[in-house]
């Protein structure tokens, strides 16, 4: 899918955005996640960090690579190398936040398995699911990056304070 048919329009209610520092701005609904390239997590159990109690186990989620949605918005590179610096906020529709460093989900192991999910055990997910749900399969304890109804992707540029 090519993002030119998704900037324009206003974000769609329950919609996926990404934004900030990126190339440009993406508004995705459910539908438009299934037309990227999706790939399929391993089952896993759901674990609080807070508390370390299981919440319960979790199915094969089916979704997209956050990498495949940060690489068609386009990282931002103004200053040669500056996307090294980028670190990502996750906010959940309830306001609920997480982070993620572009080292980590390009340059580590754990990219690869953080999913934007909208299939659960081979059944579609809805809002009220949760969808689309954020969560990063290699987490030791995965419910903190286990995001329900994700609603933003916001790119930030760090630099060292002076
Ligand atoms: N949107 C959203 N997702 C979230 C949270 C939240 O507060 N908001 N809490 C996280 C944490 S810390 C835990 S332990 C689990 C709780 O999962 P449950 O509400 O399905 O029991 O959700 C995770 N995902
Ligand atoms: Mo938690």
């Amino acid at each position: 899918m090519h993002s030119v048919d998704v900037i324009t329009a206003p974000p769609a209610e329950g919609a996926l955005v990404l934004s900030g520092r990126l190339q440009r701005s993406l508004s995705l609904d459910l539908a438009q996640l299934k037309r990227y390239e999706s790939v399929v997590a391993k089952p896993f159990d759901l674990r609080c960090y807070t508390t370390d109690c299981f919440i319960r186990s979790v199915e094969p989620y089916r979704g997209v690579r956050l990498t495949t949605l940060l690489t068609d918005a386009g990282l931002p590179n103004d200053v040669p190398g500056e996307f090294k610096r980028t670190v990502f906020v996750a906010v959940g529709h309830d306001g609920y936040v997480v982070t993620f460093s572009w080292h980590e989900l390009f340059n580590t192991p754990v990219g690869e398995h953080v999913l934007v999910a909208y299939e659960c055990g081979g059944r579609a997910l809805d809002a009220e699911d949760g969808a689309p749900i954020l969560f990063s399969g290699a987490d030791i304890l995965p419910a903190p990056r286990h995001v329900k109804r994700l609603a933003r992707i916001e790119a930030h540029v760090l630099r060292a304070s002076t």
